[in-house]
C-alpha cells in the first residue's frame, strides 16, 4: 500500500485566500502538495472547490487509503473517477500531485522523472511590470509585461531575469513620475504608465541588458483581454478609449511588431476563436498564447487547433483539475506545433511540483514569475533539477 494516511488542511496563498494543502504519509516519509488560485480566471475554468474549502478538506480527511493505492503515475485516473464531482479542481490537484510526489519516493526517482527519463530545459517568462487585475490601480489595462532571456540554461535565466527586474525598476524610477516601488499580487513592479509606454520601457530593459551582460532577452505580454472587455458594448475598455474588435486587433498588432515581442497571451476575450487566428495570421512569428481561450481543457484546445487560434497554450492544472487531463493537453498540443508553457497563478504557494511537471511534460516555456518567496521556490527547484540532471 502506498498511503499510510492522508490529511488535508485549509492554507492561505500569496494572496491570502484560502486554499487546500494534502499531506501524504507514506512507509518512505511524509509527502505535501498545495495548489494555487487565479484572480484573472476563465469563465470555463473548473470551480476551485465543490462548495467551499472545508467541504474538500472533509471530503478527503474521510476517505479510505485505499482509494489511493497507486502503483503507476496514470493510476491517479481512479482515483480522479472516484472522486469527481465530490471535490474541486484545487482539492483535486493537490491530492494527485501529492500522491505522485509520494510514489516518486516509494520509486527512489525524482517527481519529474515520473513522466520521462530525458531532462529538456525550458525557457523563462518572467512577469517584470504588471496591470490589470493584479495591480492595485488596475491599470495600465495589460496584466503582464514579461521578459524571456533567450538562454535555455535556466540558472543563468533566472539571474538574467534578476537583473531585467532591478534595470525595470530603476527606469520606472526615472520615466513614471509617480512610481513608488510597488509590487503586484505577482511582485511584478506596479506603474501609472499606459500599455504602450510601459513597452517603451521594456525595450528600453531589453537595450540595457544586451549593452551591459552581452545577453538577448526577449520582450511579451499577457494582455488577460477578458478583464477589460465590455460584452455588451462588444468594446475593450482602456482609459481613454473603448476599441471594438478590429480596432483592437490593430492595436495589438502594431504594438507586437513595433517591439518584435515573442510572446502575446490572450490578446482578445476568452470566447474570440476568430479574432485570435486572425491575430495569429496577421504574427506568423509571433506566439499567440492562448489561457483563459482554452483553460488546460482538451475540448477547447481541440477548438482552437480547428480554427488555427493559437500556437501556445498555458498549462494550469488547477484551471482544470486533473493531472491526466493536463497532460493530455500537452500532448495534444505537441502533435499539433502548439508551444507549451506551463504557469503559475497569481495567488501562488510555495508548491514546487509544477516546475517538475514542466520538466516532465517537456514544456517549452516556464511563466512563473520573477521576484517574492513563492515564485523564486519555483525557479529554484528548476534550477535544483537542472543540476541533478548534470547540464
Ligand atoms: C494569467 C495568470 C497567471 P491568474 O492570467 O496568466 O499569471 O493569472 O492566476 O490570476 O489567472
Ligand atoms: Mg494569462
Amino acid at each position: 500500500m502506498l498511503v499510510r494516511s492522508v490529511y488535508a488542511k485549509k492554507l492561505k496563498n500569496s494572496r491570502g485566500e484560502e486554499t487546500i494543502e494534502v499531506i501524504v504519509k507514506t512507509e518512505k516519509g511524509v509527502v505535501n502538495a498545495s495548489a494555487p488560485f487565479g484572480k484573472s480566471r476563465g469563465i470555463h475554468e473548473a470551480n476551485a472547490f465543490v462548495e467551499n474549502v472545508e467541504h474538500d478538506v472533509r471530503i478527503i480527511n474521510a476517505l479510505d487509503v485505499r482509494v489511493l493505492d497507486i502503483k503507476h503515475r496514470l493510476d491517479i485516473i481512479y482515483v480522479e473517477k472516484k472522486l469527481r464531482g465530490k471535490i474541486g479542481a484545487n482539492s483535486m490537484l493537490a491530492l494527485q500531485l501529492a500522491l505522485l510526489k509520494a510514489l516518486a519516493k516509494k520509486q527512489g526517482c525524482e517527481l519529474w522523472q515520473l513522466f520521462t527519463r530525458r531532462f529538456k530545459p525550458v525557457r523563462m517568462l518572467g512577469n517584470v511590470i504588471g496591470g490589470g487585475m493584479h495591480s492595485s490601480a488596475r491599470k495600465p489595462e495589460f496584466q503582464e509585461f514579461l521578459f524571456s532571456p533567450r538562454t535555455r540554461h535556466m540558472g543563468k535565466a533566472v539571474l538574467i531575469n534578476k537583473k531585467v527586474y532591478s534595470i525595470a525598476r530603476s527606469l520606472l524610477k526615472k520615466y513614471d513620475p509617480r512610481f513608488k516601488g510597488k509590487k503586484n499580487d505577482e511582485n511584478a513592479w506596479e506603474t501609472t504608465l499606459n500599455n504602450e509606454q510601459v513597452l517603451e520601457i521594456a525595450n528600453l530593459v531589453r537595450e540595457k541588458v544586451k549593452e551591459r551582460y552581452g545577453e538577448n532577452v526577449d520582450i511579451g505580454i499577457d494582455i488577460a483581454a477578458s478583464t477589460f472587455y465590455d460584452k455588451r458594448s462588444k468594446k475593450y475598455v482602456y482609459e481613454n478609449v473603448k476599441l471594438r474588435k478590429q480596432e483592437q486587433i490593430n492595436f495589438v498588432a502594431r504594438l507586437a511588431k513595433k517591439f518584435s515581442l515573442l510572446y502575446l497571451e490572450d490578446p482578445l476575450h476568452e470566447e474570440d476563436f476568430d479574432g485570435f487566428a486572425i491575430l495569429r495570421k496577421k504574427l506568423k512569428k509571433i506566439l499567440v498564447v492562448g489561457d483563459d481561450l482554452t483553460v488546460t481543457n482538451t475540448e477547447r484546445l481541440k477548438k482552437a487547433i480547428k480554427k488555427k487560434a493559437i500556437s501556445g497554450i498555458i498549462v494550469k492544472p488547477n484551471q482544470i483539475g486533473s493531472l491526466i487531463a493536463s497532460e493530455e493537453v500537452v500532448e495534444l498540443a505537441k502533435r499539433h506545433g502548439i508551444a507549451v508553457i506551463v504557469s503559475h497563478r497569481s495567488g501562488e504557494t510555495l508548491e514546487t511540483g509544477i516546475a517538475d511537471l514542466a520538466i516532465g511534460w517537456h514544456a517549452d516555456f516556464v511563466k512563473f514569475g520573477v521576484a517574492g518567496k513563492e515564485r523564486e521556490v519555483k525557479l529554484k527547484r528548476l534550477i535544483e533539477i537542472e543540476k541533478k540532471a548534470g547540464v
